[in-house]
């Protein structure tokens, strides 16, 4: 384990790429303005009970109107802008004057409600074809500013959440609903949405070779979230659940993109509900990416379901890998936890899953497109003790040791880093209980927008 006390740029090589994260949904609001139609999102924060605060995305940080002072502000160390939810606007204007390097994704998670309505979205064959047109239409409007393209952001999150749990938009099934229907469409249809977001990916992708490639000499890649799982105990049973678990997650989509195919797990245990790769589709996605985006945050235990009593009671993608996850081991917790229950603070984890990456898929280039953590958001928390965001610091300082070690010394392809977030913002399900970002918004007065200690940090470590 690294844990240096400074971290500098002279950590990482030439040409690496430092920036801040962020999405359309989280940040624009301006629900009803130019031309926007409903996303599966808008429908979803209108079902009582799925949002903790209550709240929805209307407003969030307005960036829809703040988007220019953004940019005017934002010193040249922050080089990365998430733009386009309103797709064929004038955003990208501003970005080459300003010195920031646009990396572009073209689906977080807001479905237009149309295409849910007419279709299922992602569930149909036609979701395929229409991403295509629109990835083309976006390479062919904005592809002059825009060299670096994302086609999808976690697709494994969302397939889980949105078709599975029923935590997300649209919000199909739900343990609930599990318990009425045992062979529920849980069990297929997480699998069916991946599998057409990899057709899309594929096509998005060929799209670009065939019609852009030559003229703007862009790169494509994918965002996945990727957390480690660190084997529970030394027993075979529980490496091997380790190793089921990151082929349930990354291999899930990587594989696909490497080999063509499914992981040897996941077709094990899942049999006959995995859709098929066929030869055509495989000759097609093999190779199409130019790099991987990995949003990383956090790591877990990973051991062996013996029992697995989740697939006793119900058939659901969540319970096939037959893995447990936990984030303590004989009463002691794998990392402090920031606000998200899901967040321990685990250093090491990006160390191993560069490394892992490396070693299955042959070191291809990676850019770690999400790292950060939240801090509660407590309306009587004096401002001054917000700002000073220590543990955000020591966050990103002790990943990105261990980053740094990761390229130096274990030799993996790492091209660049994003922090999760630039600006405090709306975070789905939990709403604005928690902030993300590094400057702090003022949601009681005019959404103001103020520096945390560490945008001083990412300022210094970044000269
Ligand atoms: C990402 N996990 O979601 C999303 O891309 C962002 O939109 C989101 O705001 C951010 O991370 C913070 O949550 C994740 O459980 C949600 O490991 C959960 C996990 C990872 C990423």
């Amino acid at each position: 384990v690294v844990n240096a006390e400074v971290i500098s740029r002279g950590g990482f090589p030439n040409g690496f790429t430092f920036g801040t994260a962020s999405s359309a949904y989280q940040f624009e609001g301006a629900v009803n303005e130019g031309n926007k139609g409903d996303s599966i999102w808008d429908t979803f924060t209108r079902r009582p009970g799925r949002i903790m605060d209550f709240s929805n995305a209307d407003t969030t940080v307005d960036q829809y109107h703040r988007f220019k002072v953004t940019i005017k502000e934002a010193s040249y160390e922050l080089r990365k802008l998430d733009i386009l939810s309103r797709k064929l606007r004038t955003h990208l204007r501003c970005l080459p004057l300003s010195g920031i390097k646009p990396y572009a994704t073209l689906y977080h998670w807001d479905l237009p409600q149309a295409l849910e309505d007419r279709y299922n979205g992602w569930l149909s064959k036609q979701s395929i074809e229409d991403f295509e047109r629109y990835a083309y239409t976006c390479f062919k409007t904005f592809g002059d500013r825009v060299k670096y393209w994302i086609t999808f952001n976690e697709p494994h999150g969302f397939s889980l959440q949105g078709y599975d749990t029923g935590l997300q938009a649209p919000g199909r099934c739900s343990i609930i609903a599990h318990m009425f229907c045992r062979k529920g469409k849980s069990s297929t249809e997480p699998y069916i949405v991946a599998h057409n977001i990899l057709l899309a990916h594929g096509a998005a992708f060929q799209t670009y070779q065939i019609h852009f490639k030559d003229r703007q000499g862009g790169l494509i890649g994918i965002a996945l979230d990727a957390k480690w799982y660190e084997s529970f105990s030394h027993k075979d049973e529980d490496t091997d659940a380790a190793q089921r678990a990151l082929d349930f997650s990354l291999g899930w989509f990587l594989d696909p993109l490497f080999f063509g195919k499914y992981p040897l797990s996941m077709q094990t245990l899942i049999g006959q509900r995995l859709p098929e790769i066929t030869p055509e589709m495989s000759q097609r996605l093999v190779g199409s990416v130019d790099f991987i985006g990995l949003n990383h945050y956090t790591t877990l235990y990973a051991r062996n379901d013996r029992i697995r009593i989740r697939k006793l009671v119900l058939q659901d993608a969540s319970s096939d890998s037959a893995v447990i996850t936990t984030s303590s081991r004989g009463g002691v917790v794998i990392g402090k936890k920031a606000a998200s229950n899901w967040l321990h603070i685990v250093p090491w984890g990006i160390r191993k899953l560069a490394r892992y990456v490396k070693d299955i898929y042959g070191n291809p280039p990676v850019i770690i497109t999400e790292n950060g953590m939240d801090d509660p958001n407590r309306p009587f928390m004096s401002l001054n003790t917000a700002l000073q965001d220590d543990k955000r610091i020591r966050y990103h300082r002790d990943y990105l040791s261990n980053l740094s070690a990761a390229i130096r010394i274990d030799g993996c392809d790492v091209r660049g880093y994003f922090i999760w977030s630039l600006l405090d913002n709306w975070e789905w399900n939990s709403g604005y209980t928690v902030r993300f970002g590094l400057y702090y918004v003022d949601y009681r007065n005019n959404l103001t927008r103020i520096p945390k200690a560490s945008v001083q940090w990412f300022k210094d470590v970044l000269r």
